[in-house]
């Protein structure tokens, strides 16, 4: 039978990033899509224009008739915007006993604007790191999250540190891009400069180099913890679902779509 991924997640009409970006990666991994909206943005390639939150009970509704017929595999939250969904979300998680948990804790958007309201982020830490299996922050995320602002790679790994001490089991901190890892490749016209991804399974950290493409994208974090969640409901293992997710978001990105007039769209296809 085929395998299921949950995605909990905001609407972006851009379909670069939030529960469009989210399906079309889980139906590209072999994985069916489930969704429930969280949030709905009004924003376009370059600007977000303003967010509303879904109402947290009919968000409970939708989750809990869902879930009560097809289970999914694993499951992934994104922009849940506020702590009435946070609270929702763990309530579900907890009571049917979901297991893989992806949680792509989205703080802003590519183009800057908040994402969250007051006090999500504390809710977020308490009621739903417990619950997860994984959390994927960027560099930015994992600095607001953890509290260290991140400047080398052992900044990154002091932020996976405290975040594990939040009860989550593994977590990737995405796109570390720092003076000390920048290698310029000897015979190389032009300078290639990696990103490193740090992944830690709870008690060992591994890194994984990317080479870091240029130009400003919209949607890779979520791409990204798609990609995770997909892997995960077919049942692939940490690193190599982490290798393989980023496989997939460069390739993404390398053949990113321009056709508004902000940031790429990612390819996904
Ligand atoms: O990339 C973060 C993100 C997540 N979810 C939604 C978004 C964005 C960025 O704009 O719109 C719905």
């Amino acid at each position: 039978m085929i395998k299921t991924a949950l995605t909990i997640a905001g609407s972006d009409p851009t379909g670069g990033a939030g529960i469009q970006a989210d399906l079309r990666v889980f139906h590209h991994l072999g994985v069916y899509g489930l969704s429930v909206v969280s949030a709905l943005t009004a924003q376009n390639t370059y600007e977000v224009k303003s967010v509303r939150g879904v109402d947290s009970s009919f968000l409970e509704e939708q989750l809990e008739i869902l879930i009560s017929d097809i289970r999914p595999d694993a499951l992934k939250t994104g922009m849940l915007f506020s702590s009435d969904t946070v609270k929702t979300v763990a309530r579900i998680v907890k009571g049917f006993d979901l297991q893989s948990l992806v949680i792509d804790p989205v703080v802003m958007s590519s183009t800057g604007a908040s994402l969250i309201e007051d006090g999500m982020i504390d809710r977020m830490k308490d009621e739903l790191f417990p619950l997860a299996r994984v959390i994927t922050p960027n560099i930015s995320e994992a600095s607001i999250l953890s509290g260290i602002s991140i400047k080398s790679r052992g900044d990154m790994e002091m932020a996976a540190a405290r975040l594990i001490q939040c009860g989550v089991r593994e977590v990737i901190i995405t796109g570390g891009h720092f003076e000390e890892i920048r290698d310029y490749r000897r015979g190389d016209e032009k300078k290639q400069e990696k990103t490193m991804d740090l992944v830690c399974d709870g008690e060992n950290v591994h890194w994984l180099e990317g080479e870091k493409i240029k130009g400003e994208y919209h949607g890779t974090g979520c791409a990204y913890s798609a990609a995770l969640t997909a892997l995960f409901a077919r049942g692939l293992s940490l690193l190599p679902a982490a290798e393989k997710a980023k496989e997939f978001v460069a390739y993404s990105i390398k053949n990113a779509h321009n056709i508004g007039k902000g940031m790429g769209l990612l390819h996904i296809a």
